[in-house]
């Protein structure tokens, strides 16, 4: 039995609007629209299950774009028979425990061929096929640490699968290291007697191990948010069971055409328009004080390659408006968008994909 494996989709629009984005504008949406249907094409194509690590939001407030790319996606799989597992991360459940999930809400229509765990119980297990596979929603690492300890003294129902949402001390994030969370070794010792395959989302970056003597799947993100996803390359994995349901294979698939869309301070923008690494397929919002001078940022991010800077002086969080919108000079126009930056990052099947959805939703109009 074949799995496709997932996770930190991060489905949202965000530029330059959020309440009003169109796709063909909106870089983030682009990208997290992308990811995600990479994985479901790949599913679709060799019909099989896809198990996913959480955060298919970027936020638990989701708005109308998320909403209509999720209907569509899930009904597509629903006619299809493509059954998928989606676990509940800190994006979904905004850190609080028992609070519904717009997630949840989302998948119920969709049932029982898109399941989701409880967020009033500690755990959760769903069938697919003889496969059992456990879900521990995202929780605080302390809370965490107990639940799991918990649920591997319990009777597990065999063979099983467990899925988590949480940081894992030491994994490799590019450069750097997670700090925070259990750490892999500890986290194998306590689950390997009982499951077959442990899969963490939450991390950004794909890794996969089986050094604690357990296998290990972090999916990773299938589209970079952050300074730390530069240059780095998004995947999804395959995961092959035999009829025991031992793993005998999991290898990674490369997502294509990937944007990096990173949203920030202008201060840590400056710190790496100081370096020299390369920004290819970045896109930049910058948020900034209304009386700064940006253009030196505009320059070279696009010296080093960016695809894109927008510089926004509103405050975050604060209800956009049109009028105090403020776009560098290179970015003035709808034209100047479709022909130098629609063009440039997406391929043509995609943009007609994204185009014919976007004829779909009448955005606005019901
Ligand atoms: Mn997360």
């Amino acid at each position: 039995m074949k799995f496709a494996i997932t996770s930190d989709t991060h489905l949202a629009s965000r530029y330059p609007f959020s309440t009003d984005a169109h796709p063909l504008k909106d870089v983030f949406f682009r990208t997290s629209y992308s990811g995600i249907s990479q994985v479901i094409k790949y599913a679709e194509d060799h019909r099989c299950p896809i198990l996913h690590g959480a955060d298919w939001f970027d936020s638990e407030i989701a708005r109308s774009p998320e909403l209509h790319a999720t209907t569509m996606l899930f009904s597509r799989i629903q006619q299809r028979g493509i059954p998928m597992f989606i676990n509940l991360g800190n994006h979904e459940i905004d850190y609080k425990e028992g609070i519904p999930s717009v997630l949840r809400s989302v998948c119920n229509p969709f049932l029982p061929i898109i399941q989701t765990p409880e967020i009033n119980q500690e755990w959760d297990v769903k069938k697919c096929e003889d496969l059992n596979i456990y879900m521990i929603p995202y929780c605080p690492e302390k809370i965490f640490m107990d639940r799991l300890k918990r649920l591997c003294q319990s009777k597990i129902k065999k063979p099983a699968i467990l899925m988590i949402h949480q940081n894992m001390k030491g994994i490799p994030l590019g450069k750097v290291r997670s700090m925070e969370g259990m750490g892999e070794k500890e986290i194998a010792a306590i689950v390997k007697e009982n499951f077959k395959l442990l899969i963490c989302g939450h991390l950004h970056f794909g890794r996969q191990s089986s050094q604690y003597g357990m296998n290990i799947v972090i999916p990773g993100s299938t589209c970079g948010i952050d300074f730390k996803d530069v240059g780095s390359r998004k995947v999804f994995y395959v995961a092959e069971f035999n009829d025991s349901y031992d793993l005998t294979s999991c290898n990674p698939v490369l997502i294509k055409n990937q944007i990096t869309f990173i949203e920030c301070q202008i201060d840590a923008a400056e710190a790496f328009a100081q370096k020299d690494k390369r920004m290819d397929n970045v896109f930049l919002k910058v948020h900034s004080p209304v009386d700064k001078d940006c253009s030196f940022i505009e320059k070279r991010f696009m010296e080093l390659g960016a695809v894109g800077v927008v510089i926004d002086r509103k405050k975050k969080n604060v209800e956009p408006d049109l009028s105090s919108y403020d776009r560098p000079l290179h970015m003035s126009t709808d034209d100047w968008l479709r022909k130098h930056l629609v063009d440039k990052i997406y391929d043509e099947e995609e943009r007609e994909g994204i185009l014919e959805m976007h004829s779909s939703i009448e955005w606005g109009k019901k």
